[in-house]
């Protein structure tokens, strides 16, 4: 939305100055707020359960059952959504899983993906 506002003279000499006018154009930038991201889980066929559901403790603060129904639910479906979050942090949060899973030798996969 652009707001306008137009005022006509003021200051010195008030309405019969010296004919002189003013107009003020004033346009409001919008501030739009920074797009979240979903950090995605994938499924696949080698990563125990058991290693993916300590991730999701580990990496998104998720207590044991919500973290066993998640890893569940990416078993059965192919994948979840595990968090929202700003760009940086879910950049992090791919970093870490992908680094986790790789140090464990483990082919789990975590992408993240703009939110509409
Ligand atoms: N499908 C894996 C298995 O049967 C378990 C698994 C769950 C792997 C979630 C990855 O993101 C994943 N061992």
């Amino acid at each position: 939305m652009t707001l306008r506002y137009d005022r006509m003279s003021g200051g010195e000499g008030g309405g019969a100055g010296n004919g002189d006018s003013e107009v003020v154009l004033e346009t409001r930038s919008k501030t739009k707020r920074p797009p979240l991201y979903k950090v995605l889980l994938l499924n696949d066929d080698y990563t125990p359960m058991e290693f993916v559901v300590h991730v999701l403790e580990r990496f998104f603060g998720m207590n044991h059952a919500q973290a066993f129904e998640v890893m569940l639910t990416v078993h059965k479906k192919g994948l979840a959504v595990v968090g929202v979050f700003s760009h940086e942090i879910a950049e992090t949060k791919v970093t870490q899983v992908m680094d986790f899973a790789r140090r464990h030798q483990h082919p789990l996969q975590c992408t993240m993906e703009r939110e509409e």
